[in-house]
């Protein structure tokens, strides 16, 4: 019998979703939900290495299960949960520390990133992130995660703990592998086109749950770059803030880079902005439609999450269990 294969991958309610979260990873969720097995869910244990206030974090959490479903995942068809309420990402996450070396943690950019920024409050926690991520990974044994570019690293740490671990125990734990896309992998923030967007940079950030005069005036004021040629061309080494505006008009209406630059030969940046402001706004009003419609049906959503918790358990538990044994911890 041919099985399927099986896909996972999860956010942080650390923050609102934005147009990055959108275009790099979930918009590429709802057609996984057909050919895989899919686990998407709240990565909530994740939020508290940097502080977070409880309530924003309880509304936060809410909204973006609303937000994955209105995107498109369909709950009947995967199984959508909030990391907190399954147990076992926690209990792997303690034995998988015991098999990360210090080393290969110090070298991760996103700890070293926000080390810096959060200069007052480098914890433990914030150290052994990608241990966690691992074991949110490896609990589901998936063939995929697809995540943006910034997360491959932390991909890529995990089939190393994995490695390791198989190499010591046999072939317990699956070695999964990064699904990144090719566009819109990395979107930048509107302008800083340096940097990535991100909900720390949000006049830059573009938010799933902004209204259209907000986002049109977002990429009106988008920054292009200050070349003479003015015209609309895929150059991301030359003119990263125009590049970026192609790359996003590219993902949200599924044209090619070529097709973008004969569309706007000769216009200048003037109608190319609002134009690509348009499409975003088109491509984000259903979504935000249908979160403000789910926030409304509040016993909907905890169905949906009471469900995906009851699913992912039964198949985390399995793997945990295998775990122990392995380990020669004593059985129950
Ligand atoms: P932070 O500001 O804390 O770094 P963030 O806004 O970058 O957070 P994350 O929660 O770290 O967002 O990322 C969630 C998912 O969205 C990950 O798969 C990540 O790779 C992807 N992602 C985040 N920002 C972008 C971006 N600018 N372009 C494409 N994908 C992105
Ligand atoms: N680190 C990820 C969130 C995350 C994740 C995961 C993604 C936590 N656990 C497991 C994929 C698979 C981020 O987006 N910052």
């Amino acid at each position: 019998m041919n099985e399927k294969k099986t896909m996972l991958s999860g956010i942080q309610p650390s923050g609102d979703l934005h147009l990055g979260n959108y275009l790099g990873p979930m918009r590429h969720w709802p057609g996984m939900i057909e050919t895989y097995d899919c686990f998407f869910f709240m990565a909530d244990l994740h939020t508290i290495t940097v502080r977070q206030d409880p309530a924003q974090l309880r509304k936060r959490t809410l909204t973006q299960i609303a937000q994955y479903i209105a995107s498109g995942l369909d709950p009947e068809k995967c199984t959508l949960f909030v990391q907190s309420h399954v147990p076992a990402h926690a209990q792997l996450g303690w034995v998988l520390n015991c098999y990360t070396m210090f080393g290969e943690l110090s070298r991760m950019t996103q700890f070293k990133d926000k080390a810096s920024k959060h200069s007052e409050n480098i914890n433990a926690g914030l150290f052994t992130y990608p241990v966690l991520m691992a074991a949110d990974i490896l609990i589901y044994q998936p063939d995929y995660v697809p995540v943006g570019e910034d997360q491959r690293q932390h991909v890529e740490i995990c089939r190393d703990i994995a490695e390791r671990f198989n190499g010591i125990y046999g072939d317990v734990l699956r070695v999964p592998e990064p699904y990144i896309a090719k566009v819109g992998a990395r979107i930048m923030s509107l302008n800083a086109p340096e940097t990535k967007m991100s909900k720390s940079l949000p006049e830059g950030c573009v938010f799933l749950m902004d209204k259209p005069e907000d986002i049109m005036r977002k990429f009106k004021r988008a920054v292009t770059d200050s070349d003479t040629e003015r015209c609309v061309r895929y150059a991301p080494g030359e003119k990263p803030g125009v590049s970026n505006l192609v790359q996003i008009y590219a993902a949200a209406t599924g044209k090619s880079f070529e097709e973008i630059e004969s569309e706007f030969a000769g216009q200048g940046y003037g109608k190319f902005k609002p134009a690509v402001g348009e499409a975003v706004v088109e491509t984000l009003r259903p979504i935000r439609e249908e979160t403000e419609r789910l926030l409304a049906d509040k016993a909907y959503l905890e169905s949906v999450y009471r469900a995906g918790a009851e699913k992912a358990g039964c198949v985390a538990e399995k793997t945990l269990r295998k775990v122990y044994k392995k380990l020669g911890f004593l059985a129950r």
